[in-house]
């Protein structure tokens, strides 16, 4: 098996294939066959700077500030791409490959656009604590965004078990009904143990796992257990006094020793979740287009 297969490829092996590791605005820390470690590249220009203005089909005879900008696919950490290695120095993305599965939020700050969070997992990793953001609400919207992952699968993971309390049952059968057999629930502590050997199933050679959930549920941590009980403990004294908090860095789809991967994403504050009554985001409105400032910060 090539590297690049390693990193989840699963199409026909050729040059120039790569997967993102690490984004940087323009620039990209990619895996691929050609070297080993990481290679950084940057994305051609003229390939993703042409933009046209397009007004999706809700909003014919929108005001020009309303009509929505396409452009091509700008990669993201999880992303498969074709580029052109330039050993000598910065290699060159071309294009980003089909995505086999794809999680969007709903940018909560300007109405019609979304941000799409994570791309190519196998399993969608919803995760909530029961104690400190509790919401049945945020998962059912998190499930009604999931509904359109493509070839992934959702699994809601409440964590911090060690820190629940008697008449949290409540809570949870409340989330039970919500969750309506939609997806498996699973209940995890990074702390004990608890729930480990269930998410460790997931954690199969060559299969991606994407972490998304508010800031401070405990994806970092958990990505920490899974990535060795060594790194853990040294983390250990820093992480559970609560002085410091490990958080987020730039390198956000990290190999597990079991051959798995791991997409950490940011904490994420809001997921389009200004009103309860918010519609979901309309297909193929998405522009995957930022606005500086509203990148979502680390941690
Ligand atoms: N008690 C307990 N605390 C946890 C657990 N997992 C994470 N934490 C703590 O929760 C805080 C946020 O964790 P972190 O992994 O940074 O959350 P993230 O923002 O989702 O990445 C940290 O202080 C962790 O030590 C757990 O299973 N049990
Ligand atoms: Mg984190």
């Amino acid at each position: 098996m090539t590297r690049i297969e390693r990193f989840g490829w699963r199409g026909a092996v050729e040059p120039g294939i790569g997967r993102v590791v690490s984004a940087h605005g323009d620039y990209y820390h990619l895996v691929c066959n050609e070297a080993e470690g990481e290679i950084l590249a940057r994305k051609k220009k003229s390939a993703f700077g042409r933009m046209k203005t397009v007004a999706p089909d809700d909003m014919k005879g929108a005001k020009k500030s309303e009509l929505q900008a396409s452009e091509p696919l700008k990669p993201i950490t999880g992303d498969f791409v074709r580029f052109r290695h330039n050993a000598q120095g910065d290699s060159m993305i071309l294009e980003v490959l089909p995505r086999f599965s794809h999680f969007e939020r709903r940018d909560p700050a300007a109405r019609r656009t979304s941000q799409t969070l994570a791309v190519n997992f196998d399993t969608l990793f919803i995760m909530m604590s029961l104690n400190e953001d509790f919401s049945t609400a945020r998962i059912d919207r998190y499930l009604a965004l999931a509904e359109d992952i493509g070839g992934g699968e959702a699994v809601v993971v409440l964590t911090k078990a060690d820190l629940w309390r008697d008449g949290d049952e409540a809570f949870v059968d409340e989330l039970v009904e919500t969750i309506a057999g939609r997806a498996r629930l699973l209940k995890v502590s990074s702390l004990t143990g608890e729930g480990m050997d269930a998410v460790r199933e997931y954690a199969a050679p060559g299969k991606t796992l994407a972490f998304v959930g508010s800031s401070g549920v405990g994806k970092s941590t958990l990505l920490n257990t899974l990535a060795g009980e060594e790194w853990a403990a040294t983390q250990e004294i820093q992480e559970w006094s609560g002085k410091g908090r490990h958080t987020t860095t730039s390198r956000e789809l990290v190999m597990l020793p079991s051959g798995a991967m791991v997409i950490d994403t940011p904490g994420v504050r809001e997921i389009g979740m200004v009103g309860e009554t918010d519609q979901v985001v309309a297909k193929g409105v998405s522009t995957h287009r930022w606005r500086k400032g509203q990148t979502p910060v680390t941690q």
